[in-house]
């Protein structure tokens, strides 16, 4: 490869009448914007143990109440883009979420996308633009970049959830922002969207959209998809379990920038992923295993841990249990850079 002009090449006073002007020389950051063959890539292998951050989130609902908070959120930040930026990967935000009895987090709407990740507790509901979404484990509950939402919890004991948002490319583009609302009233009957939507194949016949970029099915339950994997186990022999959510109507990603998925390791099963461009990120719902990154030594997980790994890398994930399957819901960047042509 040839090698490039270097800034301090350049005599100082013309370095200077570039800077006067606003101009910059392509040439000596040439390689570092467009490495040869491989991207750089910020994004840190790495795993947020539940075990180790339940106490601080819990200690979180001592020190700042609801109302000082507005969401009282634990970020799960990649200390690869710099703690401060919030990033899991280049476009994936991650936080945990801590909701106590009987407070509510209050109803706003913004421009990203989010998907909660229910991780313990019950009694919560969402609320999506009139519609009140039951929170379980697992479940995956969207609000649609321009939805209005707002939480409430009335269980008895504290619940937290993962949230995974596209903030970060949201505010790359100069296009995060929101607003604050009066209290929605519900309009909707529970759990409306899921109903409609709750047999694979089979639509609503008056509401059936087709067209709109936003999944209109707004709660997709763990045990749907939990029961759904483990029967494609009964006919799959060896091959990978995975499944991949989609908007029931178009079969499209839930959104535009990032997309979801689940798999299910048999016990014992050791699950090669090949190399793809995206970054992604895995919450472990059941089960405990290792994530091995290329050549790095591999990371334990168990229920309830949220990891993190780099695109342009062979990940190899593994149940370490041998009578016990294992389910992972994931997400990735993978609409993104199929939209962009680079997948
Ligand atoms: C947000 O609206 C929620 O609605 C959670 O629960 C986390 C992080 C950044 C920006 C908006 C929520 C968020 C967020």
């Amino acid at each position: 490869m040839q090698s490039l002009g270097t800034l301090e090449d350049l005599p100082q006073s013309y370095r200077d009448k570039l800077t006067e002007l606003n101009l910059v020389p392509l040439w000596p950051n040439m390689r570092a914007v467009l490495p040869h063959k491989v991207p750089s890539r910020k994004t840190q292998t790495l795993n947020w143990r539940f075990d180790k951050l339940r106490p601080l989130l819990i200690e979180a609902g001592d020190l700042t109440p609801i109302e000082k908070a507005e969401r009282r959120v634990l970020v799960l930040a990649n200390p690869g883009h710099g703690l401060a930026n919030m990033q899991a990967t280049p476009s994936i935000y991650m936080g945990l979420q801590l909701i106590l009895p009987g407070e509510t987090a209050p109803n706003h709407r913004h421009t990203p996308n989010a998907v909660r990740i229910i991780i313990e507790g019950k009694g919560a509901t969402t609320i999506v633009d009139g519609e009140p979404c039951i929170m379980e484990r697992g479940d995956l509950i969207l609000t649609p970049s321009g939805k209005w939402h707002q939480h409430q919890h009335d269980g008895g004991t504290a619940i937290v959830w993962l949230d995974i948002l596209d903030l970060p490319l949201m505010y790359q583009l100069e296009s995060s922002w929101a607003i604050e609302g009066k209290p929605q009233t519900t309009t909707l009957e529970r759990d409306k969207s899921f109903a409609e939507y709750s047999a694979a194949g089979v639509v609503p016949e008056f509401d059936f959209q087709r067209a709109s970029v936003d999944s209109p099915m707004l709660r997709y339950p763990w045990t749907k998809t939990r029961a759904c994997l483990l029967e494609m186990a009964q006919h799959y022999g060896d091959r990978p379990l995975r499944i991949t959510y989609v908007n029931p109507e178009t079969g499209s990603s839930l959104f535009p920038s990032i997309g979801f998925g689940a798999m299910m390791l048999r016990p014992g099963e050791t699950l090669p992923i090949p190399k793809r461009t995206t970054a992604c990120v895995f919450h472990i719902v059941e089960g405990q295993g290792s994530l091995k990154v290329d050549t790095n030594d591999s990371i334990h997980w168990t229920e309830k841990d949220t990891l993190s790994a780099p695109g342009y890398t062979e990940i190899t994930i593994s149940n370490a249990s041998t009578t016990e399957p294992a389910f992972i819901i994931t997400a990735d960047e993978a609409p993104l850079h199929r939209y962009l042509g680079i997948f």
